[in-house]
């Protein structure tokens, strides 16, 4: 069948301007051409000319192509940002009248790590035919199979005879390793090339190296996303797709997009050494947990050309570490800040909720001391980011929310109003005026006039954007 995968259009607004390669779409369209199918990729974000009208263009491309089938990747709900708050799943709408207008019969669905998160939602809101929970590797090709039949193919969202959405049942994850590797080829890099140069970046694409996660920190979905056992692609593989990235199309810096690089250290390793031994001209970016870190993989990031590392700290002291669930302490923070001093040329980012649950004034006053220690310790590399957090569905964040009545427990999470977007991040009762009080400092900061600036200019030289917060999870 001939499907067309759709990177759901995000408005030109907010956070949208960033741009992302769609390696989720080129993954699909991988496991589609190995089971026999025709798939092509179009990326609304992504302009052929200036201020194409996203919505026709949907509509040339899918009569064009002569689609039997349009898949819509939800990549992104809303700009999860507290501060610049921005609303993009309503664009599903139009997306599916245009889908209707140049495709009447072709079955329409939604797949995607935002509509994972909100499938149930999604689908009462859009009369979309179908969605896939998770990777769809197998569940989509399968589903095309038994189109007629989506009760019987597990991971499947579809509607009954009255037009209720229901869920099949919960499907296996698919054998990560042995999967092939994403079809790169889909997408016309001239248009990206194009683009990040307009922003003044440098084109970054995603990278896997594993999917996965075995922890369980209050406010994050990702286990939902990608299952809680770690999933590996063996090191050569990895390795292997770099060198085609670097070689057949041209970049020159990627992010690995796993939960964690170094949920198991010695494949951390392994793929360190698969790709320095490749001496590719590349850099690169991967967000990195506390536990299995040494100075030693640091190093051989480094030399393997990994050039900046994020981690999700979150909590600064142990009550919040705690009540986050996050499975770490302060004196392993403080250790990774000491290990990142030691590895010259490596930039790092901490990202800490400035309103973690249960937090106290010490607390409070312990981040900025962090705030001051981490950039002063680190000049020029060294990066501390303080971010709200973004209370989500099926969290446990969302229940101790609602535990200290700070969300109704009938709160929509998806609200459709970019308004009521930024009551949806968590401030603990008692702590709104030091809230104000972060928010005056991140303006400041912004507007350059703190030492965060400087920390920064360094990476901006070298293209990199700006550092991302923890798991993307709140921001400011
Ligand atoms: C890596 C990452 C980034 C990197 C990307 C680096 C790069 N060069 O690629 C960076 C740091 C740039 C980034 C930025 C942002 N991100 Co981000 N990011 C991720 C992360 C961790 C992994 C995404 C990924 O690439 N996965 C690997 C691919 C292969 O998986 P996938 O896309 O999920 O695709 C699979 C399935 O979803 C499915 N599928 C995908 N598409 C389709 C389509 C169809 C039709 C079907 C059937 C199935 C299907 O099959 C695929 C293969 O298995 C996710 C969280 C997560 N674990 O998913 C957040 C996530 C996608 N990001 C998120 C957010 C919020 C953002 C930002 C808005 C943050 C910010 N405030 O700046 C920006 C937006 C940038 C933009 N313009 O899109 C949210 C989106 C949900 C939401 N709340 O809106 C997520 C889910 C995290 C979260 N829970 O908060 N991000
Ligand atoms: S925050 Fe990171 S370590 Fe914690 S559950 Fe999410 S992906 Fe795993």
């Amino acid at each position: 069948m001939r499907v067309l995968l759709v990177q759901s259009y995000l408005g030109k607004t907010g956070v949208s301007e960033q741009l992302v390669y769609p390696i989720g779409l080129a993954c699909v369209a991988s496991a589609l051409d190995r089971a026999g199918h025709e798939p092509r990729i179009v990326d609304l974000n992504v302009e052929r000319e200036p201020k194409e009208d996203a919505m026709e263009r949907l509509k040339s491309e899918i009569r064009a192509f002569g689609a039997e089938v349009v898949g819509v990747s939800v990549r992104n709900l809303d700009s999860t940002t507290r501060k610049a708050p921005a609303v993009y799943h309503t664009w599903l709408r139009p997306t599916l009248a245009a889908i209707r207008e140049a495709a009447p019969g072709a079955p329409a669905m939604l797949g995607g790590p935002g509509f994972t998160q909100y499938a149930a939602t999604l689908m009462e809101r859009h009369p979309y035919d179908f969605g896939v929970m998770g990777e769809a590797e197998t569940v989509l090709p399968d589903l095309l199979g038994r189109i007629g039949s989506p009760r019987k193919v597990p991971g499947v969202w579809f509607r009954d005879r009255t037009g209720k959405p229901r869920f099949s049942a919960q499907a296996p994850l698919p054998a990560f390793a042995a999967l092939p590797s994403p079809r790169r080829d889909l997408v016309d890099w001239d248009l990206y090339r194009t683009a990040a140069a307009r922003d003044g970046i440098v084109l970054d694409v995603g990278v896997e190296s594993s999917r996965g996660c075995p922890r369980r920190c209050a406010y994050c979905n990702y286990p939902l996303l990608n299952g809680p056992i770690l999933r590996k692609k063996p090191p050569e593989v990895v390795a292997e797709e770099v060198e085609t990235l670097v070689r057949q199309f041209g970049v020159r810096q990627f992010t690995f997009t796993d939960s964690r690089f170094n949920g198991d250290p010695a494949h951390a390793h392994a793929v360190c050494e698969a790709i320095a031994a490749r001496l590719l001209p590349v850099r690169w970016t991967a967000w990195l947990g506390f536990s299995g870190l040494d100075i030693d993989l640091l190093l051989a990031m480094r030399n393997a050309g990994c050039r900046q590392v994020s981690f999700s700290a979150d909590g600064l002291l142990q009550p919040s570490l705690d009540r986050l669930q996050k499975d770490t302490t302060t004196a392993e923070i403080e250790a990774s800040v000491r290990m990142v001093r030691k590895v010259h040329g490596l930039h790092a980012n901490w990202s800490f909720f400035c309103m973690p649950p249960a937090t106290s004034r010490e607390e409070q006053r312990q981040l900025l001391r962090w705030y001051a220690w981490i950039h002063g310790t680190l000049p020029g590399r060294g990066r501390m980011t303080l971010t709200w957090c973004r209370v989500e569905e099926n969290t446990r964040l969302a229940e101790i929310a609602a535990e200290e009545g700070i969300l109704a427990p009938d709160t929509d999470l998806l609200p459709e109003d970019p308004g009521k977007l930024s009551s949806l991040f968590y401030v603990p009762p008692g702590f709104e005026r030091w809230s104000d009080f972060w928010d005056r400092f991140l303006d400041a900061e912004i507007q350059g006039r703190l030492l965060a600036a400087r920390a920064t200019r360094p990476l901006r030289r070298f293209g990199f954007r700006d550092l991302t917060p923890g798991h993307l999870r709140g921001s400011s």
